[in-house]
């Protein structure tokens, strides 16, 4: 398989949902039926937190969440966890500044798809000449998500970042409310975790992201 060109990698990132178990107020996997019914584009595993699954029920739900995936053509990206993603298969990884060096990434995983969080310009540069093939671009909005996250930017460095040419999805307290105000900043799709995960509706609040990213 040839790496993903950049206008595939756009598409995929218009609606792309991100959770593990800690996320989920419901069963994660009918969380993400119902979030792949709704009309997300891209899916990403992030097993984290307290009291998140290590070992052999992370993977297994990792497997499970995947056959998901599968079924219904959505790409399966796994957060951090390299080892995982080349054992399950996964079409890609997402890895931050605190993870493995992105080139050392690029080499392990060949032409999976490689997200990089970035919060510079000099981030952006590294990550693009290790080979990304999107960027992360946050912390956007606050959130309550992530507690180590760095300080919330709002959408002045996707603005910068413009000019590099590689996809970018916005991440960080991102809803129906703000979605468009990160696409007109620049990004090619929205990241979330709550607004899909925590909604009383899954389905419906993919669907009504998916109506203001289309
Ligand atoms: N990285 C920066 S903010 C964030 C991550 C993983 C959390 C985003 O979660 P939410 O609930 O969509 O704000
Ligand atoms: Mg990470």
């Amino acid at each position: 398989m040839a790496r993903i060109s950049p206008e595939q990698m756009r598409s995929l990132l218009k609606v792309y949902f991100i959770a593990g178990s800690t996320n989920c107020l419901q069963e994660p996997r009918l969380v993400l039926e119902e979030a792949i019914r709704g009309g997300i584009s891209l899916f990403q595993y992030r097993e984290k937190g307290s009291n998140c699954l290590e070992g052999m029920e992370k993977l297994v739900l990792g497997k499970e969440l995947q056959r998901i995936c599968n079924d219904n053509g959505i790409p399966f990206i796994v957060n951090d966890d390299i080892e995982m993603a080349l054992e399950l298969d996964a079409d890609g990884v997402h890895i931050g500044q605190e993870d493995e060096d992105a080139s050392e990434v690029r080499d392990k995983i060949g032409d999976k798809i490689l997200g990089v969080s970035v919060h510079s310009h000099t981030e952006a540069e590294k990550a693009k000449l290790a080979g990304a093939d999107y960027f992360g671009v946050g912390t956007i909005f606050p959130t309550a998500t992530k507690k180590d996250t760095r300080a919330v930017q709002g959408t002045a460095l996707l603005e910068q970042l413009k000019d590099f040419g590689i996809p970018m999805v916005g991440i960080g307290g991102i809803n129906v409310d703000n979605a468009a105000v990160v696409m007109n900043a620049g990004a090619d799709g929205v990241s979330v975790i709550t607004a899909i995960s925590h909604a009383d509706d899954v389905k419906e609040a993919a669907a009504r992201l998916r109506d203001i990213m289309y």
